[in-house]
């Protein structure tokens, strides 16, 4: 049904009629309607508007791609309260960091010609420098040389830029001759200050994570972006995170896809805070999708939302599901129930039941042929960790 008008919404919130009306106008919105979206009780409207918008941009076409998770080492000197993966530094042997090696038989196990991206990210380990990592890439390369390559957050970055005492630009450079094709959008969390010094007190602070995206998409290199939300930030903190990654997109149109991510507490220091609903959820989806007019695509990332609301966020939004995946060790370890892997027909299933049209696609959103029926069906089990030292 074509929507012309903010009666066609039917919005109960009148608080909601000027969002519409600017929705409709295609014009873009300010922190006050932002704060509207994030806090109404009408979620219905919300997601019409999202998806009014999601249509516009992408029509029924919902993104998905087959890939494998990847994590060198989980061992970490930040101990953000926010995480259940990372191993302290003075707990490293009860952690794994692989060797070149090992990295590439751990992806060997569940990488085959199907799978078109590594998602590679880890801890900040403090004696993994620049050349472990150039290694690693062109060991991946030279093992998978069809892979893209899309590697380390923000947050990493930065950390590895300093313990190789580099600059950030020559890491960088020295990264992308290596093999790196782009960077995921983890370490974001929540700008604001405030929740940093609760959740992530002792990483990269939000202006740094903006500078150093900056400073990857300036290289020519794409990211995503992320926010993780449901633990102890205020709707408006959620908005202006939003309007920051806005105002650096505007800058460098750097940023392919949003992904807001929901806060899992279980075996974490904030496991006294309840997990998301659903509610929650899609409402942020949707609200993300408003906000940031000038992001293309917005993902509903199945491991953390589970498949149901992955699937209803396509409805309120959201136009990816992310990937296959296989051997996710994040959500995972804070307790996450949706599974470590999906197969390429149950995405595709998924996406046809909430009659949406599936489009395989690769890293950089350009659409694929399916593979030959049979192959990159599996779903191997990986996940156990391998503790040999690389440092
Ligand atoms: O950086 C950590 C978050 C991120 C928890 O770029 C947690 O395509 C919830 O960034 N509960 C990693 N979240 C995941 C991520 C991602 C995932 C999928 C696709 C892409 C992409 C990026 O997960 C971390 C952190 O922000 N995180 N701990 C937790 N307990």
């Amino acid at each position: 049904m074509a929507l012309n008008n903010p009666t066609d919404l039917r919005l109960r919130d009148p608080g909601l009629a000027r969002v519409a009306e600017m929705v409709l106008a295609g014009e873009r919105l300010d922190r006050a309607e932002g704060i509207a979206l994030a806090t109404t009780d009408d979620l219905l409207g919300v997601g019409r508007l999202a998806n009014l918008v999601r249509e516009r941009l992408h029509g029924d076409r919902t993104y998905y791609n087959v890939n494998r998770h990847l994590n060198p080492t989980n061992v970490c000197v930040a101990s953000c309260k926010l995480c259940a993966f990372y191993v302290p530094w003075r707990d490293r042997e009860k952690g794994w960091t692989y060797t070149v090696e090992q990295a590439v038989e751990v992806a060997a196990r569940d990488v085959d010609e199907t799978v078109s991206e590594l998602h590679i990210v880890g801890g900040l380990h403090p004696t993994l420098r620049v050349e472990y990592y150039e290694e690693l890439f062109r060991a991946l390369k030279t093992r998978f040389p069809w892979i893209h390559l899309k590697a380390l957050t923000m947050v990493e970055l930065d950390f590895i830029a300093t313990a190789s005492r580099i600059e950030l630009g020559e890491l960088v450079a020295r990264l992308r001759r290596a093999g790196l094709d782009s960077c995921p959008g983890g370490g974001a969390e929540i700008f604001a200050e405030r929740v940093r010094a609760q959740i992530c007190d002792h990483k990269t602070d939000g202006r740094r994570w903006l500078d150093i995206a900056r400073a990857v998409h300036a290289a020519g290199l794409h990211s995503n972006c992320t926010m993780l939300y449901g633990h102890v930030e205020t709707p408006e903190e959620r908005v202006d995170h939003l309007l920051a990654l806005r105002e650096l997109q505007d800058e460098t149109g750097g940023f392919q896809c949003m992904i807001p991510l929901a806060f899992h507490p279980e075996n974490t220091e904030l496991d006294h805070l309840p997990p998301t609903g659903g509610r929650l959820d899609l409402q942020t989806i949707a609200t993300s999708r408003l906000i940031l007019d000038n992001v293309p695509h917005l993902k509903a990332y199945w491991i953390m939302l589970g498949e149901k609301v992955a699937q209803i966020a396509l409805s309120f939004g959201a136009n990816d599901l992310d990937g296959t995946v296989v051997d996710e060790r994040i959500t995972r370890a804070a307790g996450g129930t949706a599974g470590v892997g999906l197969p390429r027909q149950r995405l595709e299933r998924l996406i046809r039941e909430a009659g949406r049209t599936p489009v395989l696609r690769d890293t950089l959103y350009r659409p694929l042929d399916p593979p030959v029926a049979g192959a990159g069906t599996s779903v191997g089990v990986g996940g156990e960790a391998c503790s040999a030292a690389a440092s």
